[in-house]
Order: structure tokens, then C-alpha cells, then sequence
């Protein structure tokens, strides 16, 4: 009886015999990892139009904000930059403020009775007393400046890129960064800012979605379009775009307007589904 040739399997066979169901073990693992490692997809919220106001077409509407009953407002572009304070009912600001032509003012925010301005390549974060608009402070940065709003411990910027920068409000040393992610897709152009309720809002620079975001993940977990008020608003020239989110506290009412708009809107957010 002829020996039998001892059976060897090789490692390749055995390798590719079971790479097949390692493969889809480790895909499972994966994508169950992957599973719970994803957010839930982010809410889209619908809305209804519950109070229309007008809105001072001078302003080329760049950071927008309530405190206390009055709208706080600033408007960019060189020699046309401005910050003014205006009553819920009137028209005429209450306050205004011409900025130096070589300033193009950016967001607003205020905290602890300051306001804080920023400006878009000028690199300076000017500080001005809320009531009096007078200049208290002049800060340097390295960077842009786009958005502005607080979670009332600091300030976040955003730059235009997919990055949120959290400042302290002295020095406006950045104390950390956050990546915004959709889907694990980076959410550039972040524009616009508001901080409600525990999350931040944003608008997006020539889009006509505002999206909502955990402040402690970067993740998108919500979003408005408002492509109707878009229509209804009817703006003209190419950079009249949605800019602008305003949250008054007291009211809960959500306030949003665009550059050189004829009127401020506010909106309810239905609830979710
Ligand atoms: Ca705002």
C-alpha cells in the first residue's frame, strides 16, 4: 500500500478558502462598527413663514442677532460697513455705527454687554460696548473672519472653510476646533452663525440650506431649506444670498434674513416627524 502522501494544506488554500467568510466577518464588523459610529441622518425640518418684517437693504447682512428686544446687525463690504442696533417694530436703527472704509465687518456676537465684530481679511476682532457702540478693544487673529456667535462661555467663528474656532472672549486665543461633518462629508462654507439651545446653527455661503450641529461632535444633525423664503424674498444680484439666523430667547422665535434683503423673516420650525 503505497504510503499516503501526507496532505498538506497550504497556507494560500486555507488562506483563500476562508478569506471569503473572514472577509465578510470583517465587513460585518465593520459596517456594524461603522453603524454605530454614524449619527442618525439629520433631521430636515419643515418650517411655516409666521411674521414677515422689513429689513434695511443697506446692510450687505453679515452677522445678525437679538438680545433683550432689539436686533443687532452688521452689515460688510469696504466703505459700506456698518453696525447697528434696531427695535423689534421700527424701521430706523436705534444705534448705528459707520466702521473705517478699510474695514469689511463680518459676525456679531454678543457676551457680557460687548459686542464683538469680526472682520473678513483684516485679521482684527473689534469689542464695542453694547449700549454705546463705542470701541473698547482691538484684537489681531491669523485668518479669516466669517460667522460669529457664543455659547456664552466662548466665541465660535467659522472661516468660510468646514472648521468652527472656539475663542476665548479675552485675547481671543482659539481653544479648540471643530471639523463639521454630514454623512462623513465635510460641510464647507459655513457661514453665518447662531448658537440656540445647546446647538449651533449655520448658515451655508451661496446655499439656501441652514444646518444645525452638535457643538461637541461637528456632526450635522439637522437642516432647514429654505429655498421658499429664497423665492419669496425674490433678492437681486448674485451675492444677495441667504445670510443671516437670529434667535430670540425670550420669544423662542428664529428669525432669518439674507444680504441687501428687503425683509427679515421668522420662521416656526415644525415638529420633527
Ligand atoms: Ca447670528
Amino acid at each position: 500500500m503505497a504510503k499516503e502522501r501526507p496532505r498538506r494544506i497550504r497556507p494560500r488554500v486555507i488562506a483563500s478558502a476562508l478569506s471569503p467568510l473572514l472577509l465578510l466577518m470583517l465587513g460585518l464588523g465593520s459596517a456594524l462598527l461603522s453603524a454605530c459610529a454614524k449619527d442618525r441622518a439629520p433631521v430636515d425640518y419643515r418650517y411655516e413663514v409666521v411674521e414677515v418684517r422689513p429689513h434695511d437693504t443697506r446692510l450687505f447682512t453679515q452677522g445678525l442677532l437679538i438680545h433683550k428686544g432689539l436686533f443687532y446687525e452688521s452689515g460688510g463690504r469696504y466703505r459700506q460697513s456698518r453696525l447697528v442696533a434696531y427695535d423689534e417694530h421700527a424701521t430706523d436703527p436705534v444705534r448705528e455705527l459707520r466702521l473705517p472704509p478699510h474695514y469689511f465687518a463680518e459676525g456679531l456676537t454678543e457676551l457680557g454687554g460687548q459686542l464683538y465684530l469680526l472682520t473678513w481679511k483684516e485679521n482684527t476682532l473689534l469689542t464695542f460696548d453694547k449700549d454705546s457702540f463705542e470701541l473698547l478693544e482691538e484684537t489681531h487673529y491669523p485668518g479669516e473672519g466669517w460667522g460669529l456667535t457664543d455659547d456664552n462661555e466662548h466665541l465660535i467663528r467659522s472661516d468660510g472653510s468646514d472648521q468652527l474656532y472656539f475663542h476665548e472672549p479675552q485675547g481671543f486665543g482659539i481653544t479648540r476646533t471643530l471639523s463639521v461633518r454630514e454623512n462623513g462629508q465635510a460641510v464647507a462654507r459655513l457661514n453665518e452663525l447662531e448658537f440656540i439651545e445647546g446647538t449651533l446653527w449655520a448658515n451655508i455661503w451661496h446655499s439656501n440650506r441652514v444646518v444645525q450641529i452638535d457643538p461637541s461632535s461637528g456632526q450635522v444633525i439637522g437642516s432647514i431649506d429654505l429655498s421658499a423664503v429664497v423665492r419669496r424674498e425674490n433678492p437681486s444680484g448674485s451675492e444677495a444670498v441667504l445670510n443671516g439666523i437670529a434667535y430670540d430667547e425670550e420669544h423662542q422665535h428664529f428669525w432669518v434674513t439674507g444680504k441687501s434683503w428687503r425683509h427679515l423673516y421668522r420662521i416656526e420650525l415644525q415638529p420633527e416627524p
